[in-house]
């Protein structure tokens, strides 16, 4: 029994700081964020402290890692337990769309589509250079009896619409969905910390939040990228996908909910909407350069 005791002590001291778990709570392997809040929440600052309800919705920073197979996301914040929706945009390749059509995926009760042309001309509009190549979106709730449960949907975007989505399923506390293609996600609601309420200026990184949302998500599922710089966009939105908050990544810099979302451009908005996430295998070619700097010498 020392035996074994002495061998996960071992392990766990192999694993060190490296060591990282889907479990909705921020790893410290992520190291900085990727982008930082800096508005006050219009969705409810969210003050329960359990890892299920929230009464509120906020996204205070992204962090991300990646290796040679799975791309890896943490946000921040607070999912409010009221189907509320958390919405990811990834740019991930040349092509998709910079203007939502409405002929993409049904998935969430074509709740992708919610947000884009109906076909008077109108559409989500990301800032210039944001072509959304794939869709993820998260919510949850009470599924009765006041269990509460989280479920997410994924979808292509194609250049020219169509293309597939599917649902990645649900789960419940402490639990972790598994899609098909093989994206998981953790959800952790614990968050009091990050932005307060209102439509001013905040830091995100206010009280040093570490739970929210956190995701694998297999490069196969991406498309591979191979693109210098793949670019994502995530933000709360009302229980239909029908109403965007001022919770976006990047941060609107101290606005009010932007509501209809077939309404909103944020080219008009100043600063980028987006952030950036560093490509897979960039730090391994880093490391080869010094490689290759090295043997020139
Ligand atoms: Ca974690
Ligand atoms: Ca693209
Ligand atoms: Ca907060
Ligand atoms: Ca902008």
């Amino acid at each position: 029994m020392r035996l074994f005791i002495s061998s996960v002590a071992a392990l766990t001291i192999a694993a060190g700081a490296n060591a990282q778990v889907l479990d909705g709570q921020l790893d410290a392997v992520y190291g900085a964020p990727l982008s930082v809040q800096n508005t006050q929440t219009e969705f409810g600052n969210s003050n329960l402290g359990v890892a299920n309800w929230a009464n509120g919705s906020e996204l205070n920073a992204v962090y991300c890692r990646s290796d040679a197979n799975n791309l890896y996301l943490m946000f921040t914040g607070n999912l409010e337990s009221n189907w509320n929706k958390f919405e990811l945009f990834l740019d991930t390749r040349s092509g998709g769309q910079n203007q939502l059509r409405g002929d993409n995926p049904n998935v969430d009760f074509n709740g992708l589509n919610r947000m884009g042309n109906d076909g008077s001309g109108n559409g989500l509009r990301f800032d210039a250079g944001f072509e959304a190549d794939y869709f993820i979106t998260v919510t949850g709730g009470d599924v009765g009896g006041g269990n509460w449960n989280f479920f997410a949907n994924y979808a292509e975007i194609l250049t020219g619409g169509g293309g597939s989505g599917q649902f990645l399923g649900g789960a419940g506390t402490g639990g972790t969905i598994v899609g098909g293609n093989g994206i998981s996600i953790a959800l952790n609601n614990s968050n009091t910390a990050g932005v307060g309420g209102g439509n001013g200026l905040d830091n995100g990184l206010n009280g040093a939040p570490i739970f929210g949302i956190e995701m694998c998500i297999p490069l196969a599922a991406i498309g591979n990228p191979s693109i210098a710089g793949m670019k994502g966009v995530a933000f709360i939105n009302g229980g239909g996908h029908d109403y965007m908050s001022n919770q976006v990544l990047g941060g609107l810099g101290g606005m009010g909910n932007l509501a209809e979302p077939r309404n909103v451009n944020f080219a008009n908005i100043a600063g980028d909407q987006f952030f950036r996430i560093p490509s897979p295998g960039s730090l391994a070619l880093l490391g080869l350069g010094a490689l290759v700097a090295r043997r020139r010498r």
